[in-house]
């Protein structure tokens, strides 16, 4: 298969010629040829978009609402196929693609679809002076820069409420995983979206991603991606004063107390430190348990880990499947012999698996101590370490001691202590006894190294607006 760029409301090839290959992580064969794309391909869909923006902006809400409802509705009608290409792509099993990816990129579209139909705005009276009121307007072409990890779910987090709210859009999905954006453009056709309102460039982010956000007629980047490349998207976007919203990586804590419902806790930590490989900017990776529970805890999580079937993503009973690719898979299991060096135990896992894909078995360390590069920089990989605590004041410590905050996780059922924690968490989002609850309507997003800004309901949908001020002399 050769993808193509999608241009103003057709498939081109890229104006270089070039492409590169896509690779299966579980098979490490290649699927397809990806549009090496370059400033010439970003300019051509940045005018298209421009052109299409002022029919678009101008549509009334309902009839935007409309395609967008549509859209929704072909990708679940299309659930099957697309969570197959996303499994092929990421390596993710198939059966989380199924449950979690496609169902959530649906829940996108119609979220922000609905979300434009019950927007209010404000209005400040000045004594009996002036009337002033907000106007929210589209902000241009915006431009959408998404990663590998979770391809259509964050890439319809972006389109969709940057769409719904009247702009256009050029989006540049990774380089690594770009067969569900490819599809997604395909239904889009399909949907009645208009030529022009949402272009997709592929290829690599220094090439294709770097002329984005360089281009003067995009007064917008929502980036998704790793911290050190954040930063460059910011250096990019700063001289040319763009809004800006950057979610980036995680070091997240998961602090387990000891009067825990501890099956509850156990049960969820696996998934928060191993589902889609440990590679959700949100799994919980350093795992903080209260002294007197911790032995019983390491025993009961390592007997867990052990037991997750690692595979075939393919196979409709893998719960564990391959990290996106061979670079990737070096990285991770770097850390795992950076972890022994530092001095700590690998509990349970630390091999990868023999075989053309790149697996890696599911890792518990611990040992080591907050202060330990394995507990300082993201891994992004099905490894956590575990290390205990004595107090509750030690355990926030602990949990606000790296430069990432973007989310935590705390188990306990001491109802005040859970709201004191939350409070003292230096992060984004806190989850109390659960993990990964999502509501679409929540602020979501970092802070320190993990990210600029929020979105998700109306920060998203003030994202993607300028407010303006309207003040009458009454
Ligand atoms: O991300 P990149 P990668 C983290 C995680 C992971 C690391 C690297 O730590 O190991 O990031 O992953 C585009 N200008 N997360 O290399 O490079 C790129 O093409 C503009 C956290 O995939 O940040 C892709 O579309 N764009 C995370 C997107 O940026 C550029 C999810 C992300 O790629 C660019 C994924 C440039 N100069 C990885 N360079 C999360 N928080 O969800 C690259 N890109």
């Amino acid at each position: 298969m050769r993808l193509a760029n999608f241009i103003d409301g057709k498939f081109v090839a890229p104006r270089s010629g070039a492409y590169f290959e896509d690779v299966n992580p579980a098979t490490a064969e290649t699927i397809a040829e990806i549009p090496d794309s370059d400033r010439r391909d970003v300019d051509d869909a940045v005018r298209a978009a421009k052109r299409a923006f002022s029919s678009w902006s101008g549509l009334r809400a309902e009839e935007r609402s409309r395609v967008l409802l549509r859209l929704a509705d072909l990708i679940e009608q299309n659930l099957e196929s697309l969570a197959r290409l996303e499994s092929e792509d990421n390596g993710k099993p198939v059966a989380l693609a199924r449950r979690m990816d496609i169902p959530r990129a649906v829940a996108n579209f119609r979220f922000f679809a609905t979300a434009i139909l019950h927007g209010s705005s404000e209005a400040h009276v000045t004594d009996s002076v002036a009337l002033n009121y907000t106007l929210r307007q589209p902000v241009g072409v915006a431009g959408l820069i998404s990663p590998w990890n979770l391809p259509l779910y964050l890439l319809s987090w972006k389109i969709a409420p940057a769409i719904a709210a009247g702009n256009t859009c050029v989006a540049k999905p990774s380089e690594l995983t770009p067969l569900t954006a490819n599809r997604l453009a395909e239904l889009s056709l399909e949907a009645g979206l208009p030529a022009g309102v949402m272009n997709i460039v592929h290829g690599y982010g220094a090439k294709a991603g770097a002329a984005l956000c360089e281009h003067p007629d995009v007064p917008l980047i929502s980036f998704t991606g790793g911290t050190v490349t954040g930063g460059k998207v910011a250096a990019a976007a700063a001289p040319l004063f763009k809004k800006l919203s950057l979610e980036l990586g995680g070091k997240n804590p998961n602090v387990i107390f000891a009067d825990a419902d501890l099956d509850d806790a156990i049960a969820t930590s696996i998934q928060s430190s191993f589902a889609n490989q440990g590679e959700i900017c949100l799994c919980g990776s350093r795992m903080f348990v209260e002294r007197s529970i911790y032995d019983t805890f390491v025993a009961r999580f390592v007997e867990a880990t052990a037991r997750l079937r690692i595979g075939d993503p393919t196979d409709e009973t893998t719960e564990v499947g391959a990290l996106i690719s061979a670079a990737h898979l070096a990285k991770v299991s770097g850390y795992v012999d950076l972890a022994r060096s530092e001095g700590g135990t690998v509990a349970c896992g630390g091999d990868r698996i023999e075989h053309r894909g790149f697996f890696l078995q599911p890792t518990v360390i611990t040992g080591l101590g907050c202060d330990t590069r394995v507990l300082q920089e993201e891994i992004f990989g099905p490894v956590v370490t575990i290390t205990p605590f004595e107090d509750e004041a030690e355990a926030i410590a602990f949990a606000n001691s790296t430069r990432y905050g973007l989310s935590a996780t705390v188990w306990t059922r001491d109802l005040q202590r859970a709201h004191r924690v939350a409070a003292a968490l230096d992060v984004g989002t806190v989850w109390v006894n659960c993990w990964l609850l999502r509501d679409l309507r929540v602020p979501f997003g970092g802070v320190k190294d993990s990210g600029v800004g929020r979105e998700g309901g109306s920060d998203s949908l003030h994202f993607f607006t300028e407010a303006k001020n309207v003040c009458v002399k009454l």
